[in-house]
C-alpha cells in the first residue's frame, strides 16, 4: 500500500477541520484556492468531500489511482472521490448496511461526472467474474444512453441533466456489484418543443443527425442538417464546440447493444425520435371556417410510417379534440393555435413516455438475478445525481420543480449532519456550544405544505372546474401566502423591488438564490390534456404502444397534477436515502466561463454559504471526527487488547474504557457519552500512523477482500 501524500497534496489543508482559523471564510476560500491552483480540487469537512469542478482533465482518474485508494483509510491518501466511493463500500461490506452517496451542487458544479467516475471506481476496483463483468458494463453504459436522451446544453451547462436520477447499485456477499435499479425524476419535455436562445435540444436529435449513416437517415426520412427541424432551430446553437455528436453517437449505438438493445428495438426507438423531429415540422393552414387542416402531407406520410398509425387517422388526431361525455363520443375541430399546442403536446408525451420506457429498459437488463436458492439479499449502495439549482433570466414550472428538489436535498443534508449531530451530542449529554445555521424547511414548506403550500394551490387551481387561470393561481398564492417572507409578487413588493417583477411572475427566495417564475407560457395550471391517445394506442410501433394503453382512456379518476406527482415521488426518495447510511459530495462552480484555471471568487463565496459549508465546519470542528456506539466499538477493536479479548463480561462502557486506555489514548482526546464513544478531530488525526483503528480495519478489510475475490 502507498501512502503517497507528497509534499503537493499538503497544500493549504486537506481538510478544512485543520484549517487554523475555521471560523473564517476568508481563510476557507483562500484554502480551495490555494488547492485549486494546484488542480487539488477535492478537500474534506471530515467525512464530507468539497469539489471543485476544474474545467480540464486532471491525471488523477487513472486505473493506478484508484488502486491508490482501495481498501485505504480516509485520512492515509490525499482527499479524492474515490475515498468517498471506498469508505462507502467498505461500510457496506463490513457492517452489511445499505450506503448512499448524495451529490449536490449548481447546474455545472460536476455532479454527473462525480457519479460517473464513482461508478468507472467500483467497475475497476470491485471483485470479478464473467457475470459480474456483464452487469459492470451495464451499469457504466446506461450513462451514455440516458445522457443522450435526458442531457442538453444550457446556458449553465453544455451537458446538463434535464432528468434527477438515483441509482441502486447492488452488491452480492463477495462485495461484486450483481445489478441495479434507476429511478428518473421529472424530465424536461418541454425543451423537446422549445429551446431558450443559446440552448439545444436533447443530445440524441443532434447526435442522430450528425452520426447516423446516410441509408438509415433516409429510411427515417431526415436530413442531416438540424436547421431544417423546427424543434431543433430555437435556440440557435446546434453546433456546440465542447461537443462531439458524431462520436456521441458511435459511443451510444454502442451501449445500447451492452444493455440488450436488438437491432429492432434500437430502429423502433430510433423511429420515435425521428418522429418527434417531423411532428415539429407539422402545419397548419385555416380553411373557411377558421378549422386548421394539416398543410404537410410529407410530414404525415413519414409520422404514419414512423410512428405505425393510420395517416388519416394522424390528421384527425392533430386537428380535432375528442372529448367522452356520458359514455358518447365527441369529435370537434380545432382551431389554429389549438392544433400547434396538440402537436407540441402529442411530441412532448411522445418523447417523455419513451424516455420512461428507455429508464424500465435499463432496468430490465441491470436486474439483479438471484442464481441460488437461500442466498443473502443483495446490499446496495445508491447514487444520486439530480439536476441541479438553476435561475435563467425566464424560469418556469421546470425551474420550480428542479430547486424545489434541491431545497429537499439541502434539507436532508441539514437533517443528518448540521441538526442530528447536535441533537446527538445534546442526548449523549456531552458538553456542547450549538451552532447556528439556517434551516431551509421553511422554502420546503413554503412549496409543500399541505392545504397552504405552493402545490397544493396549484391542485387546488387545477381541478377546479370552470374558469381557473394562471393569474387566478396567481392571485390565490397572493392571498393565501402572501406574508411569507421567502415569497413575493407584484403586487406584494415594495415600490423598488416592484420595478423588477412582471405582474405574472412570483420570486421565491431559495437558500441558494432568488429565482422569479413565470406563471404564464408553460402554463401551470394547465392539466395538459393528452393528444389522441386513442390513436397511439393502436401504433404498430412497439414502444409506442407500450407507452400509450388503452385503460388510460376509460380511467375515470383524476389525473395528479405534474406538482403533485413530482413532490410524492421526491417524498419517496427521502425516504430511500433516509434508510440508507449516507456519505456528501458538495460540488462547487469556479466560474460561470465553464473556464478552467478561473477561480470567481464572489461566486464561490456564495455558493459556500448557501451550501451550509462554514457552519458544517463548525459542527465537525467542534465536535469529533469518529464516533462510534460502545457494542460496536467494542466488538470491531477488542482483539487489540487481551483484557478485552475474546469476550468482555462486564458493562460495554467499561470495557471501552479499558480498550482505549490500553490504546495509549488520553483522556482529553476523547469523550465518552451515554451509549458512544467520540474522539477529537485533530487529536484523533495526529494518532495516524501510530496507532490507528483505520489501519486495523484496512487490514481486516483488504484480508476479506483477498478471501472473497478468491
Ligand atoms: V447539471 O445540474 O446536470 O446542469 P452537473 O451535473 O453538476 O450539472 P457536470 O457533472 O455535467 O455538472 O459537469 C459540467 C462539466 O464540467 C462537465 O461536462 C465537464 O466538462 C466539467 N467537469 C465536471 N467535473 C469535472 C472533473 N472532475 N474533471 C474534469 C469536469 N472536468
Ligand atoms: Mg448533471
Amino acid at each position: 500500500m502507498e501512502s503517497a501524500l507528497t509534499a503537493r497534496d499538503r497544500v493549504g489543508v486537506q481538510d478544512f477541520v485543520l484549517l487554523e482559523n475555521f471560523t473564517s471564510e476568508a481563510a476557507f476560500i483562500e484554502n480551495l484556492r490555494k488547492r485549486f491552483k494546484e488542480n487539488l480540487i477535492y478537500t474534506y469537512i471530515g467525512s464530507v468531500l468539497v469539489s471543485v469542478n476544474p474545467y480540464k482533465e486532471l491525471e488523477i482518474y487513472s486505473k493506478q489511482h484508484m488502486e491508490r485508494y482501495r481498501g485505504v483509510s480516509f485520512y492515509e491518501v490525499s482527499p479524492h472521490l474515490y475515498a468517498i466511493a471506498d469508505n462507502s463500500y467498505r461500510s457496506l461490506r463490513m457492517e452489511r448496511k445499505d450506503q448512499c452517496i448524495l451529490i449536490s451542487g449548481e447546474s455545472g458544479a460536476g455532479k454527473t461526472e462525480a457519479t460517473k467516475k464513482i461508478l468507472q471506481y467500483y467497475a475497476v476496483t470491485c471483485p470479478a467474474s464473467e457475470q459480474v463483468e456483464t452487469v459492470k458494463d451495464r451499469l457504466l453504459q446506461s450513462n451514455p444512453v440516458l445522457e443522450a436522451f435526458g442531457n442538453a446544453k444550457t446556458l449553465r451547462n453544455d451537458n446538463s441533466s434535464r432528468f434527477g436520477k438515483y441509482m441502486d447499485v447492488q452488491f452480492d456477499y463477495k462485495g461484486a456489484p450483481v445489478g441495479g435499479h434507476i429511478l428518473n425524476y421529472l424530465l424536461e419535455k418541454s425543451r423537446v418543443v422549445h429551446q431558450n436562445h443559446g440552448e439545444r435540444n436533447f443530445h440524441i436529435f443532434y447526435q442522430l443527425l450528425e452520426g447516423a449513416e446516410d441509408e438509415l437517415l433516409r429510411r427515417l426520412g431526415l436530413e442531416k442538417n438540424p436547421q431544417q427541424y423546427h424543434y431543433l432551430v430555437k435556440g440557435q446553437c446546434a453546433r456546440v464546440s465542447s461537443i462531439s455528436d458524431k462520436n456521441d453517437w458511435k459511443i451510444v449505438r454502442k451501449a445500447l447493444s451492452v444493455i440488450n438493445f436488438t437491432d429492432n428495438e434500437v430502429e423502433d426507438l430510433l423511429s420515435i425520435v425521428a418522429s418527434v423531429l417531423h411532428l415539429g415540422n407539422v402545419q397548419f393552414a385555416d380553411d373557411e371556417q377558421g378549422n386548421a387542416q394539416v398543410t404537410t402531407e410529407n410530414q404525415i406520410k413519414y409520422l404514419a410510417r414512423l410512428l405505425g398509425v393510420g395517416g388519416s387517422l394522424l390528421r384527425e388526431a392533430l386537428t380535432h379534440k375528442t372529448i367522452i361525455a356520458k359514455g358518447e363520443e365527441l369529435v370537434s375541430p380545432l382551431n389554429l393555435e389549438q392544433a400547434a399546442y396538440a402537436r407540441d403536446a402529442l411530441a412532448k408525451a411522445v418523447y417523455g413516455r419513451t424516455f420512461s420506457w428507455l429508464v424500465n429498459k435499463i432496468n430490465k437488463s441491470l436486474a439483479y438475478k438471484k442464481q441460488k436458492r437461500g442466498r443473502r439479499s443483495a446490499t446496495v449502495l445508491g447514487l444520486l445525481d439530480i439536476y441541479g439549482f438553476e435561475v435563467f433570466q425566464h424560469n418556469s414550472f421546470e425551474q420550480f420543480c428542479i430547486n424545489y428538489c434541491n431545497e429537499k436535498l439541502q434539507q436532508l443534508f441539514i437533517e443528518l449532519t448540521l441538526k442530528s449531530e447536535q441533537e446527538e451530542y445534546e442526548s449523549e449529554g456531552i458538553a456542547w456550544e450549538p451552532v447556528q445555521y439556517f434551516n431551509n424547511k421553511i422554502i420546503c414548506d413554503l412549496v409543500e405544505e399541505k392545504f397552504k403550500g405552493i402545490i397544493s394551490i396549484l391542485d387546488e387551481e387545477c381541478l377546479r372546474p370552470g374558469d381557473a387561470t394562471d393569474m387566478t393561481f396567481l392571485e390565490k398564492l397572493e392571498e393565501t401566502v402572501k406574508n411569507h417572507p421567502h415569497f413575493l409578487t407584484h403586487k406584494l413588493a415594495d415600490q423598488k423591488t416592484r420595478k423588477s417583477l412582471d405582474r405574472e411572475q412570483f420570486r421565491l427566495l431559495h437558500y441558494a438564490g432568488e429565482v422569479t417564475y413565470s406563471v404564464t407560457g408553460t402554463s401551470y395550471t394547465t392539466v395538459t390534456p393528452l393528444p389522441d391517445i386513442g390513436t397511439m394506442c393502436n401504433s404498430e410501433n412497439p414502444i409506442i404502444n407500450h407507452c400509450f394503453e388503452r385503460s388510460e382512456l376509460t380511467d375515470k379518476r383524476r389525473p395528479e397534477t405534474a406538482a403533485t406527482q413530482f413532490k410524492n415521488s421526491l417524498s419517496k426518495l427521502m425516504e430511500i436515502l433516509m434508510s440508507k447510511e449516507p456519505s456528501y459530495i458538495r460540488c462547487i462552480k469556479p466560474n460561470d466561463a465553464k473556464q478552467a484555471a478561473r477561480f470567481d471568487e464572489v461566486l464561490i463565496r456564495h455558493q459556500v454559504k448557501y451550501l451550509g459549508l462554514m457552519e458544517n465546519l463548525r459542527v465537525r470542528r467542534a465536535g469529533f471526527a469518529y464516533r462510534r456506539k460502545y457494542e460496536i466499538f467494542l466488538q470491531r477493536y477488542k482483539s487489540l487488547c487481551s483484557e478485552t479479548w475474546p469476550m468482555w463480561e462486564g458493562r460495554q462502557h467499561d470495557g471501552v474504557a479499558v480498550l482505549v486506555k490500553h490504546l495509549g489514548y488520553k483522556p482529553e482526546e476523547y469523550k465518552m457519552g451515554r451509549s458512544v464513544i467520540s474522539f477529537f478531530p485533530n487529536l484523533w488525526l495526529s494518532h495516524l500512523g501510530v496507532c490507528s483503528f483505520l489501519q486495523y480495519d484496512t487490514f481486516w478489510f483488504l484480508l476479506s477482500s483477498a478471501i472473497t475475490i478468491q
